[in-house]
């Protein structure tokens, strides 16, 4: 027989997989289907003896309809894709597990909040929104961070986004807002990016988007990885203790190792160089064994002090300050295992803001009461039918034995006469659970409710400026300069100048008369008038700047050691034993994969720009200095180093390689010793990579070409 493949050999584990430490895992492991040893079969179980050729009258005949495992195994190919989500189509997600710190009996009676000591099976989900699933990570907008919890009671999802309030008040709004900054309707652009006159034109239309569109220009739109982002509920949600009383409360993820943004620069490149940016960071960092670690924090508010704040607690475009109501860390999730199966499990896993156990309950922000509806709706669709918790990732780990029956995929099979209730023919069961703690039957909060049936937008929440005002004038000078360079680039592809004008002068100049002056000078606009809103409430918020969120040391910091044949292999090597011992991720780099005294290189300088790294430190040895000196890629690879802000060392010969690509001699961030081995320069080299960028060189940094 011709062109026989050979018979897949089997794949070491690797590293983060090899884990199976949980209860989903164990559940997932009876769904898992591994290839090794077994026969090659139809669907129908019929070992199949020619995978190559399909079935046909003579070797040059026709085809014939005939072929029974051909039309199988097309048919199946022709229906391999489902609908993309509507948005956050494009998201990567891991397994981990979730620890309380402390009981947190006296908040709420949510049985994964009682026990330090147990662990939680979590699948989070953390993607984009406005682009289609092979999109790039790295586009400005929103990422979602959306967290199933497999508890004993049944699923919590947590499906939040990595900023903590929404474009709109009302879920009424919601089709409107995603018809607007998704691509065109005449021609899908853009991809990934909110760049665009219809963006623009319904933002400028409805100021309550102001505060959040201004986090979005922010550096928050284009975080360095999903490791390092933050995660928010955003709603208010309710805490509701055994003995019935509630509190609101707010929902915070802060990643253990620090929050940290890419540069624009950066975030563009990457998106042609390595669209897989983040999904690749978050698979690699858990293959090595560098498991993402995030916190959960809470800021509960008592019930009698939901009128204390100048803005309404259940309005989703507002935060409440930290210095107001501080965030109390309660617990720590740990992602810990990739997934085996992207589809399996990172596409069909279907998050809901409604899936909440006893002890959590909602309030009434509308925009939160509106997802309750969307998202089995979209369920239904996407996954085809209303089956879909059945599916592997899905399922909770708590039985899920109800009357509900058949429709299309349906998995179980359900044993007996009765599928209703009350009924006698099996003894009444499935049976109802009394609310009370120890049954644990789900009771919703029973909050008195008396008032008109009416359309209309509470007073509470009319103030949309206060809150932008707020985060701008939180935010550090770096921080200002991206967000105005980001207004003038996006508003600068809007091709109505009416649109350009309007967000200028009716959203800008009415929350910060500085920030509009700047955009409106990138824009060639006249100065705009200070706007007419009356900002009431906190002036700053400390806490919302990512400067603050910095965590020193360079643990799992990638680290480029640019060389070529001919440099000190010595000094390579001490310096990937020491980069490592700091619990960085160190890899040489070089023009080629050629060995450098006997050490492989990790990859080329085309194969990983220095745009993928958060330091580089420029190897000694003068043959090599000498060679990365003459290499246009390697002069680049450290031009854009220097002006992405990045802590540089150059190790004796090595700063030959910064003076050919005509660096400045003195400058902040840059360690230069004459020594390839100098311990000092290495000192002052890890804690400046410890500070994530040299926002000192940024002056220095504008001149320079990259
Ligand atoms: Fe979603 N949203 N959303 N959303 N959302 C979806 O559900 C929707 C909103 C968020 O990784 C969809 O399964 C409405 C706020 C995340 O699978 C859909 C409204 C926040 C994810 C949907 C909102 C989110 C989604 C699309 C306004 C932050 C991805 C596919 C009332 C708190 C979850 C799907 C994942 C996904 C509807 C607003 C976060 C269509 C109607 C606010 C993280 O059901």
């Amino acid at each position: 027989m011709a062109g026989k493949a050979n018979t897949p050999k089997s794949t070491p584990q690797a590293n983060g997989r090899a884990k199976s430490n949980d209860a989903k895992s164990n559940d997932l492991e009876r769904n898992r289907v591994r290839p090794q040893g077994e026969a090659l079969r139809t669907n129908q179980g019929v070992k199949i003896a020619d995978n190559q050729n399909s079935l046909r009258a003579g070797p040059r005949g026709p085809s014939l309809l005939e072929d029974f495992i051909m039309r199988e195994k097309i048919t199946h190919f022709d229906h391999e894709r489902i609908p993309e989500r509507i948005v956050h189509a494009r998201g990567s997600a891991a397994h981990g597990v979730f620890k309380a710190y402390e009981s947190m009996r006296e908040y709420t009676k949510a049985a994964f909040l009682q026990d330090p000591a147990a662990e939680t099976p979590v699948y989070v989900r953390f993607s984009t929104v406005q682009g289609p699933r092979g999109s790039a990570d790295t586009v400005r907008d929103v990422r979602g961070f959306a967290v199933k919890f497999y508890t004993q009671e049944g699923n919590f999802d947590l499906v939040g986004n990595n900023m903590p309030v929404f474009f709109i008040q009302d879920a009424i709004k919601f089709p409107d807002f995603v018809h607007a900054v998704k691509p065109e309707a005449p021609n899908e652009m853009p991809t990934g990016g909110s760049a665009h006159d219809t963006f623009w034109d319904f933002v400028s239309l409805v100021p309550e988007s102001a505060h959040m569109v201004l986090w979005t220009m922010s550096d928050r739109a284009i975080p360095r990885s999903l490791r390092t982002m933050e995660g928010f509920g955003i709603h208010t949600f309710r805490f509701v203790n055994a003995k019935g009383k509630a509190r609101f409360v707010k929902f915070h993820w802060r990643p253990v190792l620090g929050s940290y943004s890419l540069l624009w620069d950066e975030a563009q490149k990457l998106a042609g160089k390595d669209p897989d940016f983040h999904r690749r960071d978050l698979w690699e960092a858990i293959e090595r064994g560098d498991y993402p670690e995030y916190e959960l924090g809470v800021q509960i508010v008592e019930e009698a002090d939901e009128h204390k704040f100048d803005f309404d607690l259940l309005d989703p475009t507002k935060l409440i300050p930290e210095e107001l109501v501080p965030v109390k860390l309660i617990g720590k999730m740990t992602l810990n295992r990739n997934p085996d199966n992207f589809f399996a499990e990172t596409e069909q896993v279907a998050f809901h803001p409604g899936h909440i156990v006893p002890g959590i309950d909602f309030s009434n922000d509308p925009l939160l009461q509106g997802r309750l509806f969307s998202y089995t709706d979209t369920q239904i669709s996407r996954l085809g039918g209303p089956n879909f918790h059945e599916i592997p990732i899905n399922r909770p780990i708590s039985p899920f034995v109800n009357n509900q029956r058949d429709a299309m995929h349906r998995q179980a099979i359900h044993v007996g006469q009765a599928s209703y209730e009350p009924n006698s023919l099996n003894d009444g069961w499935p049976k109802e659970t009394a609310p009370a703690a120890e049954e644990g039957g789900f009771e919703s909060y029973q909050e008195r409710v008396e008032s008109t049936k009416i359309r209309v937008r509470s007073e509470s929440f009319a103030d949309h400026f206060s809150q932008a005002a707020l985060f701008y004038n939180s935010m550090s000078e770096p921080e200002k300069d991206h967000i105005a360079a980001a207004y003038q680039f996006e508003l600068g592809k809007v091709t109505k100048p009416e649109i350009r004008a309007r967000q200028v002068n009716e959203i800008l100049a009415n929350f910060d008369a500085d920030l509009a002056a700047k955009v409106a000078v990138g824009l060639g606009l006249p100065a705009p008038k200070k706007g007419t809103a009356k900002l009431v409430g906190a002036k700053t918020s400390p806490a919302l700047s990512l400067l603050n969120r910095v965590k020193p040391g360079i643990k799992t910091r990638k680290i480029a050691l640019l060389a070529a044949p001919g440099s000190d292999g010595a000094a390579i090597k001490q310096l990937q034993q020491a980069l490592k011992g700091e619990g960085a991720t160190p890899m040489l780099i070089a023009p080629t994969l050629a060995a450098i005294d006997g050490i492989a290189p990790d990859a080329t300088i085309a194969g990983l720009p220095s745009i993928m790294f958060d330091a580089v430190i420029v190897v000694g040895g003068a043959a090599g200095a000498k060679t990365l000196a003459q290499s246009g890629d390697a002069r680049h690879f450290v031009l854009e180093a220097f002006k992405h802000l990045k802590a540089i060392a150059a190790l004796g010969a090595g700063r030959d390689v910064l003076a050919a690509a005509q660096l400045p001699a003195q400058a902040d961030g840059v360690a230069i010793g004459e020594d390839s081995q100098s311990a000092e320069v290495l000192k002052a080299f890890i804690e400046t990579a410890g500070q994530h960028r040299v926002w000192s060189r940024a002056a220095q940094a504008e001149s320079v070409p990259a």
